[in-house]
């Protein structure tokens, strides 16, 4: 049964905080790091019991806070294909991290327990990643502690990017079976990629240099160890914000998140040499998102910045793919999925082309809505997604007999952009590589890229209320049916604009409503935006 001696005791050593109370949502448990402990430690219990239920499969569990402040962590479940934990759990996650005494916190694992019939006796294996945050040496002591009270084999896989963990958890349940993923060690995350990457970029000729922030996060260390693997004629990085020792660095002025909010280059860009056409991109703090832009003209103007952010790089990837697939010669369905945060330009774009389909915020709801297609692109418009190749594709893609040349080609293309993207979640690296072998292999620079479509003006705005719970949404997001009455005023709002759409909803990770406003005309949108927050408000 339980070893409810050990768990009471060592619980002792991570006290809950009074008064604070916790929720598990979309990006797992976040928080300040330094009312974290209690929480790490029983999501080290849960993360063992989840293993037991699943036959001893190995768990994953991230500390991180990815894009927010340095001074937040969190710490997020994962399940054994490499997906985020089934939702049918986060409730107990929530229920478990609240419990306010020793006999509560045994009584809700009990029910957590009955509730899955798990065997309590089974084996457990638990491995754990944390990114460069000051507190994540403390977290992580919690976790551990966690763990050995419910006696799970550990794996400390160290400093990692958010996607590398979930790399790593696919690869060690996967590992000596026909669909092996690779091999689950740090070694094979980068040869994995680096050796898909050289294949497709070989013979394109050298490369241009292409810039990235690293957020002073831990995709900077990633990034120098991936370079090593990849000559410098294939890939010419230079890496910025790399100082992930520098305390309060971390995604401050900088970073995927920062770039996109603000729409605007990093800050201190003016010390570094940025010209107009060059290449950049940003990574958030655990690299599991990246945006792209690059300057039309002289830093010091606003309007020289364009961005090219997860809707632009959804439209190349849909292209591209999609074009591979046809000179393939292979029937394939190709569809891609959004959020409401989506540009309405880039539906509209996409839409010409491939089916669409929205879902609510969240990567689990967009993962598995990318399930359902043979390719399935998913990403958020901040740069959070990947592409997922079906079973069922995959084998058609090995195993089609090509009618031409053209075609062998682009099934040898399409077999190397499995392996190039990591398909268990969204990660900054391989996003980075896959829009760098799209630019490489149509001889585009970012002008090219960017002339897809035109992005509607468009501003996201936080809007602090008493209780965001009283916020319920329908239609992915996209309608407010509670507070009653207040969807028809923002229609009505809306209504007095061109070519204009807006949407409120609660946050999933911090306490605030987030209020979207897109307008056809830019001397429109804040009016929209503020007019939408003061009805919230
Ligand atoms: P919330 O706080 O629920 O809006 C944010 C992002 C999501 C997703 C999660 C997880 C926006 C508008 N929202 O969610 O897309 O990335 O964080 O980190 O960017
Ligand atoms: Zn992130």
């Amino acid at each position: 049964g339980l070893p409810v001696q050990l768990i009471n005791e060592a619980s002792k050593a991570h006290p809950k905080p009074e008064g604070i109370k916790f929720a598990y949502g979309t990006a797992g448990l976040r928080t300040k790091a330094n009312i974290l402990d209690s929480t790490c430690f029983r999501i080290g219990l849960i993360g063992a019991l989840r293993s037991k239920k699943l036959g001893g499969k190995t768990i994953g569990l991230m500390v991180t806070a990815s894009h927010n402040p340095e001074e937040d962590n969190g710490v997020k479940m994962v399940d054994p294909r490499g997906e985020m934990l089934e939702a049918s759990w986060e409730p107990h996650c929530t229920e478990i991290a609240n419990a306010t005494s020793e006999e509560e916190l045994i009584r809700s694992l009990q029910k957590l327990i009955t509730t899955f019939k798990i065997d309590v006796n089974a084996d457990a294996s638990v491995i754990f990643g944390y990114d460069t945050r000051p507190s994540c040496k403390e977290l992580v002591q919690a976790i551990v502690d966690g763990l050995s009270a419910m006696g799970a084999h550990i794996i400390d896989a160290g400093l990692k990017t958010t996607p590398q963990l979930h790399y790593l958890v696919k690869c060690h349940n996967t590992k000596g079976t026909p669909d092996a993923y690779g091999e689950p060690t740090d070694e094979g995350y980068y040869k994995k990629l680096s050796e898909a990457y050289i294949k497709l970029v070989a013979g394109k000729g050298p490369g241009t240099p292409l810039t990235v922030d690293c957020a002073n996060g831990v995709g900077a260390p990633a990034l120098l160890e991936l370079t090593k693997y990849i000559p410098k004629e294939h890939l010419d990085i230079r890496a910025l914000r790399t100082s992930t020792n520098a305390s309060g660095a971390l995604n401050n002025g900088c970073g995927a998140d920062y770039v996109k909010t603000n729409q605007c280059l990093p800050a201190g860009y003016d010390k570094e040499d940025v010209k107009a056409g060059d290449r950049m991109c940003s990574f958030d703090g655990d690299a599991d998102r990246v945006v792209f832009y690059y300057l039309k003209g002289p830093a010091t103007a606003k309007e020289s910045f364009r961005l090219l952010d997860g809707d632009k790089i959804a439209s190349l990837a849909a292209d591209h793919l999609s074009e591979l697939v046809k000179k393939a010669g292979v029937e394939l369905e190709l569809g891609c999925v959004q959020t409401a945060y989506a540009n309405g330009n880039s539906t509209k774009y996409l839409k010409q082309r491939v089916p669409v389909t929205c879902t609510p915020t969240g990567v689990k709801y967009l993962h598995h809505a990318a399930e359902k297609f043979d390719i399935g692109v998913y990403f958020e418009a901040n740069g959070h997604g990947t592409v997922l190749f079906s079973p069922s594709a995959q084998k058609a893609i090995k195993e089609a007999s090509p009618s031409s040349p053209a075609a062998q080609d682009a099934l040898e293309q399409l077999g190397a952009l499995i392996d190039l993207i990591n398909q268990t979640v969204g990660d900054a690296i391989s996003d980075m590589l896959l829009v760098e072998v799209i630019l490489r292999s149509r001889q585009w620079g970012p002008t090219e890229w960017d002339g897809a479509y035109e992005d509607l003006p468009n501003k996201i705005l936080k809007v602090n209320v008493k209780d965001r719970s009283i916020f319920k949404t329908e239609d992915a997001e996209r309608r407010l049916v509670s507070p009653e009455g207040l969807q028809a005023k923002i229609d009505e709002l809306v209504g007095k604009y061109k070519d204009a759409r807006a949407f409120v909803r609660p946050s999933g990770t911090e306490d605030c409503v987030r209020v979207y406003a897109e307008t056809g005309l830019a001397s429109e949108l804040s009016a929209l935006a503020n007019g939408v927050a003061k009805l919230v408000a």
